[in-house]
């Protein structure tokens, strides 16, 4: 078969001949009305009958791949595709460097390998469970269809790991495939195992953030296991990452838009200080340091998700093969690091400096450097909009110490900037970090639903261009 076309005829999309391997053909099959049930109970809420104008992939090519209808959401054809399998692949870095990738699971790695996999499936349905009543306050058509794109294809990333615990991980892999469907985000007795899929996404300012700041952790994450020497893992995931290009595309324009429109309406109104927060809000428009606020919360939650800055877990996952560095391929060094070491950020006789610790045990660590360089880059994007509208006001993302709960800050209080801050100082202060029951209120009371062709709600700028091109007033869902 041509593993660039995906087979659209059974009931489950794939590229992997599923046809021909039919012990996972049918456990899959058994395990797809548990995902619709799933999906109707936890899925977009009040919109499952509309029609949405998606993509769906049809090839694994990086060029072309998706075709672009009309569907009803329970409709969308969830499958497995893979990227196409590299002739001749070795392990790229760790212990087993340069032998033959696993084709199957190394029985010593197994219980490691499993877990990783099953924390990578358990977010994916998580954040469709956070979303799920968005659809009813979305600010226009056109972000209700990111929203749902988003969400269907967070829902294929969690068919893409169910498949390798189908395939590869025997009773067991079958009842995590169970298990991800009954655990719930925020769920007092089964939540979610990540802190972050906890919390609620209670606006779009928050759905926007989520997809800028979260679900490049995702990107990082899916980069690390893109490389590991377990090949369908790493073949999986570099599929999920050309879907995951548009969620945080959808995040780093969605807060651009905010930005856009509040900035063109201070304008308007003749206000040059952000800080005249309840005339800003009189516009109708989401004041700067509230924007600044909520990237402190989003980013902070996030950063928890590297878990802990010298972690064994990490190490062994790297020195397995199982879980590389990011961008592994790029790094010009002997992809083993066992003698080496890097600059960790620690709490030190009460102060925050960096210690050298080895290289190996400090993986989390890296990551996240990685990942804060990264974001760093969009909020300068960001920070663009502002200066180019003529606000005096900067983004900027706090301290990696701030608002932690993971990890070495995580029994401490800083500021955004660093400063250790007693408890009863930061019980003081904490309203001047993170948005307040006002901040939240007053957000709310923006959210009111736009559903008309062409309109946009007043606290956020229309996009430039459509989706697939289309024009201006396309109705990118029919509601039903
Ligand atoms: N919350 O040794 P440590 C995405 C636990 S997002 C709760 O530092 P490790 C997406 C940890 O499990 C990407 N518990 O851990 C985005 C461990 O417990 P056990 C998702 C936490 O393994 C948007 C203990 O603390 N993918 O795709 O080095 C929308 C010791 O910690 C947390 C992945 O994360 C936490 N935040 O690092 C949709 C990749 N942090 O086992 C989707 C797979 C740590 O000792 N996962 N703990 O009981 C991993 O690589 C790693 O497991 C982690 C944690 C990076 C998560």
């Amino acid at each position: 078969m041509n593993i660039a076309q995906v087979d659209y005829d059974g009931l489950i999309p794939n590229n992997v001949a599923l046809g021909q391997d039919v012990r996972v053909k049918r456990a899959l099959e058994k395990w797809h009305p548990g995902y619709i049930n799933w999906w109707n109970d936890m899925g977009p809420e009040g919109f499952q009958e509309s029609l949405v104008y998606l993509r769906t992939a049809v090839s694994v090519d990086p060029k072309g791949w998706a075709k672009f209808d009309y569907v009803r959401m329970p409709d969308y054809r969830w499958g497995v595709l893979l990227a196409p399998q590299q002739e001749g692949r070795k392990i790229p870095f760790g212990t087993h460097k340069g032998e033959d990738a696993w084709q199957e699971v190394p029985g010593e790695y197994r219980a490691m390998l499993r877990r990783l996999v099953v924390i990578q499936g358990d977010t994916e349905p998580a954040s469709v469970e956070q979303q799920r009543h968005l659809g009813k306050t979305a600010p226009s058509l056109y972000d209700m269809r990111n929203l749902f794109q988003v969400n269907v294809e967070e829902g294929r990333h969690l068919w893409a790991m169910v498949y390798l615990l189908q395939k590869y991980f025997g009773t067991d892999g079958r009842e995590e495939a169970e298990a991800l469907l009954q655990r719930r985000s925020g769920d007092a007795d089964t939540p979610r195992m990540l802190g972050a899929f906890n919390e609620k996404t209670p606006d779009w300012l928050s759905f926007f953030m989520f997809t800028f700041f979260t679900d490049r952790d995702g990107k990082m994450q899916l980069e690390a296991l893109a490389q590991s020497g377990f090949d369908p893992l790493s073949r999986t995931c570099r599929f999920m990452l050309t879907e995951e290009a548009h969620h945080m595309f959808v995040g780093e324009t969605g807060v651009t838009r905010v930005i856009q429109r509040t900035c063109e309406a201070m304008k308007e109104a003749g206000i040059t200080d952000p800080n005249e927060i309840e005339k800003v809000r009189k516009l109708g428009v989401i004041d700067l340091p509230t924007i600044q606020k909520k990237a402190n919360l989003h980013f902070s939650l996030t950063l928890d998700l590297f878990g802990n800055e010298i972690s064994t877990n990490a190490a062994n996952a790297f020195h397995a093969g199982l879980k590389g560095r990011y961008r592994e391929h790029r790094l010009d060094d002997d992809h083993q690091l066992e003698g080496n070491t890097y600059p960790v950020l620690r709490l030190i006789d009460g102060k925050i400096q960096n210690e050298d610790s080895p290289a190996l045990s400090a993986l989390n660590m890296r990551l996240r450097d990685d990942y804060v360089a990264d974001c760093n880059n969009g909020v300068a994007r960001w920070n663009k909009v502002i200066e180019q509208l003529g606000i005096p006001f900067q983004i900027k993302l706090p301290h990696v110490a701030f608002h932690r709960h993971i990890g070495e800050f995580s029994r401490t209080n800083a500021d955004v900037d660093g400063n250790i801050l007693s408890p009863a100082e930061w019980t003081k202060r904490r309203t001047d970090f993170l948005p307040s029951a006002a901040d939240k209120e007053f957000i709310e009371s923006l959210m009111q639903p736009q559903f008309e062709p062409a309109k946009f709600a007043g606290w956020i700028a229309p996009p430039k261009v459509g989706i697939d091109n289309k024009p201006g007033d396309f109705e990118y869902v029919k509601i039903a």
